[in-house]
């Protein structure tokens, strides 16, 4: 199925490699800013980045605002097309507000071009919708794993409202409701979205088509389904990988609703550098440097 994609959305993904396989030759730079969540998904170990946007199993250290747009300035001078600054994690962005506003006021200040993106749950994006595209991200990536509360409830183990712990379908309900509001509100004032669903053999593989349409009907921009990678000590450790094959064919199937990602690197919530070549390593120690001289 062909897109019915606008000039404007053109103009957006003209330098955005995850929205766009053909922007392969830019970089985008996660920042790891948000270290707190507030849902706990069963794949989650949160001793590792977050699993909605990263590849499990690995940690990234914890920048300060402060420290994260310094370390922006000096990945800009080594990588010159460094497009996109991602929050995603290692927790969620929106549970660490005050520190990812921050973070894009600092980077804001620095270069007018970048384009700013961010990965969230989606359970606190009604309330920070508005305040993020006045801050002005244009990208934004929502982890929907189910739209049917009984499914979610296999996949959440609790959700916190305030600071109210919901488990089981009343927790997974109320996910669900600020997912959908939340993107709404972002769809109806341009913002470019993408949802995320993990595809987890056995709970939820029968119900990504329903989440693609779902997606579709809300004007989502594409759906990037992920293949589960069991996590140690999680709930769902022992589900088995899934088959390239079989993700691909579901992929193919939900390609008839909505644009699918294909490209993703599942990458690290410090990640750094074009999609196929992360070059985070290379700047890994900068954080730790800062720490010292500021000590
Ligand atoms: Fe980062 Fe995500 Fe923005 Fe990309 S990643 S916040 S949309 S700038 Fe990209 Fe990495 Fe896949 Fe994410 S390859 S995990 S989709
Ligand atoms: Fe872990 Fe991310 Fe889920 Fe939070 S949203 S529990 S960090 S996978």
């Amino acid at each position: 199925m062909k897109n019915n994609v606008s000039d404007i959305v053109l103009e957006k993904i003209k330098r955005h490699p995850c929205y766009n396989s053909k922007a392969h030759d830019y970089a985008r730079m996660h920042i790891p800013v948000a270290p707190k969540c507030n849902i706990q998904c069963n794949y989650c170990n949160r001793k590792y980045d977050c699993v909605n946007e990263s590849r499990p199993g690995v940690t990234s250290g914890v920048l300060s605002p402060e420290e994260a747009a310094a370390k922006y300035t000096y990945v800009k001078e080594n990588i010159k097309n460094l497009s996109v600054v991602g929050i995603a994690g290692p927790g969620d962005a929106l549970e660490n507000f005050e520190e990812t506003r921050k973070s894009i006021e600092l980077i804001k200040e620095t270069d007018e071009d970048v384009i700013f993106c961010m990965s969230t749950n989606g359970l606190r994006l009604p309330e920070y919708a508005e305040e993020m595209i006045s801050l002005g991200v244009e990208h934004v990536t929502v982890t929907m794993n189910a739209v049917d509360p009984e499914i979610g409830a296999k996949i959440y183990e609790f959700v916190y409202d305030g600071e109210k712990k919901l488990t089981g379908i009343e927790g997974a309900s109320l996910l669900l409701e600020r997912q959908l509001e939340g993107i709404k509100i972002l769809v109806e004032n341009n913002i470019l979205c993408k949802v995320n669903i993990v595809y987890i053999k056995g709970v939820n593989d029968h119900h990504i088509e329903e989440v693609v349409k779902k997606a579709r009907e809300l004007g989502v921009f594409m759906t990037n389904i992920m293949p589960l990678i069991p996590t140690k000590d999680t709930k769902f450790e022992s589900i088995s990988p899934l088959p390239g094959s079989e993700l691909k064919e579901m992929r193919d199937k939900c390609g008839q609703h909505i644009k699918q990602m294909y490209h993703c690197q599942q990458c690290r919530a410090d990640a750094i550098g074009q999609l196929k070549n992360d070059r985070s390593s290379e700047f890994r120690s900068f954080g730790c440097a800062m720490r010292d001289k500021m000590a």
